[in-house]
């Protein structure tokens, strides 16, 4: 049986082999919510960049662009980084280079992966469907908060490692405790959510409807794939 393994936080992919695995990257809050959105309604490609002026340079080059620096959009950008802005902009066939302060950090460090994924709650059971085809070990790469760990990741890789449970074995404790975790708050999601240091950061920007998004579960079954340097779309 291949083995389900989550890293809490990017800081700690030293400790895995990373590129022996599959590895799913998850920003539920805002990150890879509003990539998944961006997909379903229509994206082409999207080039995940780490730093606000290589997002600058693709936007030269014809990409739009999108993302969030302490939660608010980057000057210049076209979207930021809500799930609203892409649903409501017209991104279809389109382009896009996007930076956040810890998703696209995560991708980043996860890229040596055998193939990298992108999860949320918005894609949970498509996911865990292609994650399953796939059949190989899976590493859950949750991006954190700057190097620490945060809840809704966490939850989220629990509700993941759930789905998975009889198809792969659990290895390592964390994913033991993402599962026991998800197992306490899975009725209450958003009441727990909302109680975490990212929440009380998104209330004050206003964006507490997206929170609410980004804890929809299975409301898309697209799965962003990186293909060489860009994310598309699984092929279904
Ligand atoms: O850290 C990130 O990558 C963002 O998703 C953070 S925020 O929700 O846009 O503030």
């Amino acid at each position: 049986m291949k083995t389900i393994e989550v890293c809490l936080t990017p800081d700690l992919l030293h400790q895995y082999s990373v590129v022996e695995k599959v590895a799913v990257v998850v920003d539920v809050l805002r990150a890879s919510s509003t990539m998944i959105t961006a997909f379903a309604h229509g994206l082409d490609r999207l080039m995940p960049v780490a730093y606000v002026e290589g997002c600058l340079a693709l936007q030269r080059l014809g990409y739009m662009s999108a993302g969030e620096r302490d939660g608010a959009k980057v000057e210049g950008f076209d979207f930021g980084n809500s799930p609203y802005d892409v649903m409501n902009g017209d991104l279809s066939g389109k382009s896009l280079a996007m930076t956040t302060t810890n998703g696209t950090l995560a991708i980043e460090k996860a890229k040596s992966a055998k193939k990298l994924m992108i999860g949320a709650f918005l894609n949970l059971s498509a996911l865990a469907e292609r994650v399953k085809e796939l059949n190989e070990n899976t590493l859950i790469v949750c991006a954190g908060w700057k190097g620490h760990i945060n809840l809704e990741d966490t939850l989220f890789a629990g509700a993941l490692v759930s789905k998975l449970g009889d198809h792969f074995e659990m290895k390592g404790d964390s994913a033991l405790a993402a599962q026991l975790m998800y197992n306490t708050s899975k009725d209450n999601l958003y009441e727990v959510v909302s109680q975490t240091s990212h929440a009380k950061r998104l209330k004050k920007l206003s964006a507490e409807k997206d929170m609410r998004f980004c804890l929809e579960p299975d409301k898309y079954d697209v799965v962003p794939i990186l293909d060489s340097e860009h994310l598309v779309a699984q092929p279904s």
